[in-house]
């Protein structure tokens, strides 16, 4: 991207300005008027004008949405003309070809590449010109960007994309749902088919194309073949018909085995004559109904998905009879190289998951076809909180590649952990894997520009949903507009990214910005210490919702993400000399970094290396004592979330600011449950006690079970690291309600309580707290139906939930008790309360 003036001179407020409620709809792009005074108005346009001759679909989106975005923002209605290159005090929006053609022959616009655009304004005309129709329109969206900014100042700068690909994948599924999807339904699908209104699918598709996202692949990568119905195609065509205006196409996940299970044919054999004309005759029909359809994407021989491993084909076989089909219509392969065994054995020690996906590809090299590009996860495994870079990267110089990554927070936090993730991807994009000993940057590898490839760029799984805040929580959106701004450009840095957002988001306040900044930005090393350190993976359940804590799911089974670790010792040995060979995937100075122990970053250590707990990490500490620290660290952090939030009270609309609070309130009690649930594990396991010896003793807390209990009884949680003293309790019949109540000892004074309480599925327990007979509070156990992580029908780290009542007068002698009411089969499950000096969260 060439910037050649842009003198910023941002408009900030340090007072608040007037806030009405919202609730998320329109993400980024509320327009909120924006104070121009009387000078600046005067050097506002007074038109905006298309060109003669054109009448297309997005020039058309970038004049209406020029109009709705001056009226909102500056308060100024001005009509849409059609004329001959007469650009006074308007605003011009054209193609690059329509310009020369009507305005002026001799501007060199070759300095635009496929859907680049240049922005020129000097006092009161604005030029906005696209390589192509949707250049424009990105143009236009970015004019509204700076005004809604408040920054009014000439500008004269062209941009041109990092790849061509940039695309969105949804996991919708037909029946509605969303897998790994945190904000409710599908926009696109019910009951099997494709909705009516596709009100929300516009509205989407508006926020996509503001962030230059130009492809959107509408279906679950565990796809369905019933999406290839005559009535689904149609419907399709509807979907497609939304998005086109915005520049947007629409492509299509499959199922391998459709040409069976749809069309009878006996077998799917990519080889098989039958299936290749089955193959042909369905790509006809669905071009017949969207011409411009981008192609397919394609999950085989994955997770349990049919493939053509079924037929002793290999993956390029597989993989080229979609390209094949496409060919004719120009239309792209999007194949996914998630394949690995989930059935592998951990006690032969070299077995590694890590290393399937170079096993399976690499091989394949140049074997694809063309239009095929291999969709490859940003590390080895699945989206941790912290992977090296896929070793895929470094092992394919005659293919074409992508980047997938993930905005839907599935090991992240699911949506109710703030976790701002562009620092995480930069670890990635940024990565030099020095291949052939020359700079090889992974985002000049997917870019296509290392290898010279033609093709390239960026997924992710996004996964928003009929929740008007779309994916859950607003503070969320960062990262779906992070990805779009780096996907167009990856050398933008993540907080200069996420300034805008939040001025987009929330307006101009100062306060405001900083805030939400320093929360956003301190989210990702926070999550990364409360959950799983030092590459050992999110240690979150891999086996059932991965949301909360359960890092003993990660071992014993055949899902390849283990952790080895036992009474002494933990980590993968992926070294060459002496473990699953995996360090010897990258290119030899990586290797050679990561093979030996010393060159190895802390924070990969027990990725690659399998230690002692008591090993010295370079930063001097033992790897047993930084997974202490880390989580103390994290949590604490987190308890800081909700006072930053609160100092923005009046400053946001009530609505937003509440649906946050709510939110952070939860993150900063979960965090604890992390840090609990973790650092127990691993005291447990290494009996290896915390030289700060806060692990295990929490002197400010009363078990639920040493309380007296009427209606309750104990009750052992399993796994056991997820409840305080490994009990908690639940009443003893599923109708009545149960009692806890001790005398406190504590002296009197003021106490934060914070009651640990599991909120399960299946029941919407009730609870109230008294201090002799005066109620402090009472909750419901609902979240299910208020929050957005996956729920969990048990008593575990899922489920474990904080609530704290501040500021309560209690006297030593008082009576504190607890009365639960359970619900369908929630029995009001109690875990601890805690009486809490100030500054203290034990
Ligand atoms: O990690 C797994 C997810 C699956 C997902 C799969 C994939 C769509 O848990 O839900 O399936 O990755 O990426 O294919």
């Amino acid at each position: 991207m060439l910037r050649l003036v842009l003198l910023t001179t941002l408009l900030l407020l340090d007072s608040p300005e007037s806030v009405i409620a919202e609730n998320g709809f329109d993400g980024w792009l509320r327009y909120a008027p924006v104070h121009c005074g009387k000078s600046c108005q005067r050097l506002l346009p007074s038109r905006i004008v298309t060109l003669n001759g054109t009448g297309n679909n997005s020039i058309d989106t970038a004049t209406e949405e020029l109009q709705l975005g001056l009226g909102k923002i500056v308060g100024k209605e001005i009509p849409i003309e059609r004329s001959d290159c007469d650009s006074r005090s308007s605003i011009l929006v054209a193609t690059a070809d329509q310009y020369r053609q009507a305005c002026d022959s001799s501007l060199d616009l070759s300095v635009l590449d496929e859907d680049g655009f240049w922005l020129r304004t000097s006092d009161g005309t604005v030029q906005i010109l696209g390589q192509n129709e949707r250049g424009a329109l990105y143009g236009a969206f970015e004019y509204l960007s700076l005004l809604s900014q408040g920054n009014f100042t000439n500008v004269d700068y062209r941009t041109n994309p990092h790849a061509s690909i940039r695309w969105v994948n949804q996991w919708d599924n037909m029946d509605g749902s969303i897998e790994r999807g945190y904000a409710g339904p599908s926009i696109f699908f019910s009951n099997g088919q494709i909705v009516e209104d596709l009100s929300r699918v516009k509205q989407y598709a508006r926020l996509l194309s503001s962030i230059r996202i130009n492809g959107v692949v509408v279906n679950n990568v565990n796809a369905n073949a019933t999406l290839l119905t005559d009535q689904n195609m149609d419907g399709l065509a509807r979907i497609a018909d939304v998005f086109r205006p915005y520049g947007i196409q629409i492509g299509v996940s499959l199922n391998f085995a459709s040409p069976d299970t749809l069309g009878g044919l006996g077998t799917y054999d990519p080889l098989d004559s039958a299936v290749i004309t089955w193959w042909g005759n369905v790509t006809d029909r669905l071009y017949k109904r969207v011409p411009d359809m981008l192609g397919y994407l394609v999950k085989a021989s994955s997770e349990g998905q049919p493939g053509p491993d079924t037929y002793n084909r290999t993956l390029s076989q597989g993989a080229n009879l979609f390209a094949r089909a496409l060919q004719p219509h120009g239309g792209i392969l999007m194949f996914r190289t998630f394949v690995y065994d989930h059935h592998i054995n951990e006690s032969i020690w070299t077995n590694d998951r890590a290393n399937a996906q170079v096993e399976f590809f690499k091989e394949l090299d140049g074997q694809f076809e063309d239009n095929v590009i291999l969709q490859i996860k940003f590390g080895p495994i699945d989206f941790q909180v912290r992977e090296p870079v896929s070793p895929l990267f470094a092992n394919l110089y005659h293919t074409n590649m992508a980047i997938e990554l993930q905005v839907t927070q599935e090991y992240l936090g699911q949506q109710d952990h703030l976790v701002y993730l562009p620092p995480l991807w930069k670890t990635i994009l940024d990565f030099d894997l020095r291949v052939d000993h020359k700079p090889s940057l992974v985002r000049d590898i997917v870019s296509g520009q290392r290898f010279d490839r033609q093709l390239g760029g960026w997924a992710a799984v996004v996964n928003v949903g009929t929740n008007t805040t779309w994916l859950g929580h607003h503070l969320a959106m960062s990262n779906l507009y992070a990805y779009g701004r780096l996907a167009w450009s990856p050398t933008e840095d993540s907080q200069g990214v996420l300034e805008d957002w939040i001025r987009l988001t929330f307006g101009l306040d100062r306060r405001v910005l900083e805030t939400i900044t320093d929360m956003s930005m301190a989210s990702w090393p926070m999550y990364e210490n409360y959950t799983g350190n030092l590459g050992i993976q999110t240690l979150t359940d891999i086996i059932y919702t991965h949301y909360g804590p359960s890092p003993a799911s990660q071992d014993n089974n055949g899902w390849g993400q283990w952790t080895r670790a036992d009474h002494d010792t933990i980590g993968m040995d992926r070294t060459v000399k002496n473990g699953t060979g995996n360090a010897g995937q990258y290119p030899a100075e990586v290797a050679q970094m990561y093979e030996n122990i010393e060159s190895t970053p802390d924070d990969l250590l027990l990725w690659f290396h399998h230690v002692p707990y008591k090993h010295r990490l370079h930063s001097g500490k033992t790897v047993i004592q930084h997974f202490y620290d880390a989580h103390y660290a994290g949590a604490e952090t987190a308890q800081h979330l909700v006072s930053q939030w609160d100092s923005l009270e009046g400053r946001i609309d009530q609505e937003r600011f509440d649906h946050v609070r709510k939110r952070l309130v939860y993150q900063a009690g979960h965090s604890i449950v992390w840090r609990d649930a973790i650092n127990n594990f691993y005291w447990n396991m290494s009996e290896i006690a915390d030289e700060k010896g806060r692990v295990g003793h929490h002197p400010w807390r009363m078990e639920a079970e040493s309380m007296e209990l009427y209606g309750y009884e104990a009750y052992a949680v399993n796994p056991f690291e997820s409840a305080s003293g490994y009990h908690a309790i639940v009443t003893t019949s599923n109708s009545t309600s149960g009692t806890a109540e001790t005398r406190v000892e504590a002296p009197s004074g003021k106490y934060d309580i914070a009651v640990n309480y599991y909120d399960m599925y299946g029941g919407q327990s009730q609870w109230t707290i008294y201090v002799n007979d005066r109620i402090v509070g009472s909750w419901q156990g609902d979240s299910e139906e208020t929050l957005s992580h996956t729920p969990s029908i048990y008593l575990d780290g899922h489920s474990a939930t904080r609530i704290t009542f501040e500021k309560v007068d209690v006297h030593q002698g008082d009576v504190l008790k607890i009365v639960g009411v359970p619900d369908g089969v929630e029995p009001a499950p109690l875990d601890y309360v805690a009486l809490l000096p100030p500054g203290i969260a034990d």
